[in-house]
């Protein structure tokens, strides 16, 4: 690993997601000290030529969960593995989720997962929390989490009955905690009671394969479900962000909801973007159950397309993650005789850029600055991370990657950095890889070669009330008060009411 502390960047086109310029971008000490030509640099700075390629921000991923113990087992990509895979693949930060189980203390899953991320991660990171249960301790620990441990995202899963889930009036509760301490509420948009009634017939019929998993989640039981956290964020004025919106009807009733005012951000993930559930009808079982998650991926195929399409316009779709949880086959086999014991989650986190770039840009359907804004700036922007991520400018941090748009690879589990031992990708061609990925000045990656050291990622704490997220909100707090009517009282003839005979 070079202990470099001075790179130009020299020759190459900075892309931010307003827009592009040949430039170069002078790095000292982490950090981005000057963007421009003829720059003055140090003695012994190093020279990276980027000659046709381009220049971006590190890619950040919202959503991955290293190493995370789910269904019986933990998933196999931890903190280390996981985060150099992201720096082979582009991407120079991931936000992370805090899962405690239903009655356990937040803050303290919190130090749990420091103390498990800290010394493993290679990148810089963030923690998103999950809201498993909640009472007037959990309300208090929020406010902790956001005022002293920089936390300013909290998700509540819809589904997982039992397990993970919680109820509307809960929902509302949270989401109402979520605005007085200005975080953004995440959900799992799927009905979860639906899920155990759809589960259960499938098995009764003797449908037992990763084909069921889906069968018993059709996709209007996450439409359902995403309109209906809508509905209560709106009734909360609390801003709401979809993790993982897997189908068409979820990323319309997003876009709708859009459409109609409401502060919602869509965050299609890149198996959605790059592959399609009829790989749960695969005849082996081994292919068909690597692609089991919440929600499942669905059997519409035109549905990645649908997402993608969904991306580059109107914002209608914002941000993306991989939702990163990775599980090996003989893992996943912990569910062979019955799909609701199989693990859920796949992998994603190194290819996520890749995948995007050719369904995304090479396609025709983004530019290079959208490619950003969704891989990248939305990201920093929700999340209160912008400008010190997300941006190629003077004073962000030197989290950048070179692109080689033209360049081409073939993904496969046999090449892959990640420690899963499949791909949901594999075989998949994507223009569009990264040649130097540099994490807070330093080079980590490049050419295929990673010098990394578990540890040498930072935890990024993140300010409450982002004002990309909560300028509206802010304002219809003021302006959107409902009031009464005056009017004179009222003094005519009243029923009596006899009184119940007992
Ligand atoms: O639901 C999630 O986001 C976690 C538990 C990962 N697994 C998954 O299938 N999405
Ligand atoms: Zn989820
Ligand atoms: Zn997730």
């Amino acid at each position: 690993m070079t202990t470099q502390s001075q790179i130009l960047i020299k020759g190459g086109k900075v892309v931010n997601e307003d827009f592009s310029e040949m430039t170069d971008v002078y790095i000292e000490d982490g950090v981005i000290s000057a963007v421009g030509s003829d720059l003055q640099v140090a003695a012994g700075t190093r020279v990276i030529d980027a000659t046709d390629r381009l220049v971006l921000p590190g890619g950040i991923d919202t959503h991955t969960h290293m190493e995370l113990s789910f269904m019986g087992t933990t998933a196999v990509d931890d903190f280390h593995t996981g985060t150099k895979a992201a720096f082979a693949g582009g991407t120079t930060m991931i936000l992370d989720f805090v899962i405690p189980q239903k009655g356990c203390s937040l803050l303290e899953a919190y130090e749990q997962w420091r103390t498990t991320a800290d010394p493993k991660v290679c990148c810089d990171y963030s923690l998103h929390m999950a809201v498993t249960w909640w009472d007037d301790t959990v309300k208090k620990e929020m406010e902790t989490l956001v005022r002293d441990k920089g936390v300013n995202s909290f998700k509540m899963f819809m589904a997982y009955k039992d397990v993970f889930m919680l109820r509307d009036n809960e929902l509302y509760a949270v989401f109402a905690q979520c605005k007085e301490i200005g975080a953004i509420a995440q959900v799992h948009a799927e009905n979860g009671d639906l899920i155990a009634e759809g589960a259960k017939r499938m098995l009764s019929l003797g449908i037992t394969g990763p084909e069921g998993h889906e069968m018993c989640r059709p996709e209007e039981v996450e439409a359902e479900a995403t309109q209906r956290a809508i509905t209560i964020a709106h009734a909360a004025n609390c801003p709401l962000y979809v993790v993982h919106v897997m189908s068409k009807s979820a990323a319309k009733v997003v876009a709708n909801a859009r459409r109609n005012g409401r502060v919602v951000f869509g965050e299609p993930i890149a198996a959605g973007l790059g592959t399609d559930g009829t790989n749960y009808w695969h005849k082996d079982w081994a292919h068909a159950v690597g692609f089991v998650m919440g929600p499942p991926l669905r059997p519409d195929s035109s549905t990645p397309r649908y997402l993608m399409d969904l991306l580059p316009s109107t914002d209608d779709l914002s941000v993306t993650g991989t939702d990163n949880c990775t599980f090996s086959v003989c893992q996943k086999a912990l569910g062979k005789d019955d799909f609701t014991k199989i693990p859920n989650g796949v992998n994603g986190v190194e290819d996520r850029m890749s995948v995007i770039w050719e369904k995304g840009v090479h396609s025709g359907k983004m530019d290079e600055n959208r490619f950003v804004a969704v891989t990248s700036t939305n990201a920093a922007k929700i999340f209160n991370l912008y400008p010190q991520k997300g941006r190629i400018a003077k004073g962000s941090d030197a989290d950048l990657v070179i692109w080689d748009p033209e360049a081409t690879r073939v993904i496969s589990a046999k090449t892959h950095h990640q420690a899963v031992d499949y791909n949901i990708f594999e075989g998949m061609l994507c223009h569009g890889l990264p040649v130097v990925t540099i994490s807070r000045g330093k080079v980590v990656y490049e050419n295929g070669q990673l010098f990394t050291k578990p540890g040498m990622g930072r935890y990024i704490p993140r300010k409450p009330f982002s004002e990309f997220v909560y300028n509206r909100i802010n304002q219809r707090e003021k302006v959107g008060k409902p009031c009464a009517v005056c009017r004179e009282p009222y003094t005519g003839e009243i029923i009596s009411i006899a009184p119940k005979r007992s």
